[in-house]
């Protein structure tokens, strides 16, 4: 089922988009948690990582190689970061097509809440 996601890929609402290719798109959260905080989402539509099979191999490589690619642009690879994908109700996942939170520009506490 499609997403508000699916809406930003489509370019049928705005967004702060970074980076896109033919596999993924980049754009900043709307809430962020973090002074960099932007989502990266394949542009199949994948539920959550709970839902990948073995055909989405390529896809999930390319993203977290642009992920950190992205990282390194938004000037957070010297003192690190945070990427983080939430599953499911437990997780905190609230819109239900995959992505990747990248978070930086501030020390991030661990555990998360
Ligand atoms: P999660 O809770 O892990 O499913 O993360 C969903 C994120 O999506 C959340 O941090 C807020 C963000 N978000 C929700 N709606 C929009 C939107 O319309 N535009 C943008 N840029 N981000 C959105």
């Amino acid at each position: 089922m499609s997403t508000l996601f699916t809406k930003i890929i489509n370019k049928e609402i705005p967004a702060d988009i970074v980076y896109e290719d033919d596999l993924c798109l980049a754009f900043r959260d709307i809430n962020p948690q973090a002074p960099v905080h932007i989502l990266i989402i394949p542009k199949k539509e994948i539920v959550s990582i709970a839902t990948l099979t073995a055909e989405d191999k390529e896809i999930l490589a390319h993203i977290m190689l642009k992920t950190a690619e992205i990282a390194k642009h938004e000037g957070l690879a010297d003192n690190g970061y945070r990427v983080v994908t939430n599953v499911g109700e437990n997780g905190g996942q609230s819109v239900f097509h995959l992505h990747f939170h990248l978070l930086g520009g501030r020390k991030l506490t661990w555990p998360p809440g």
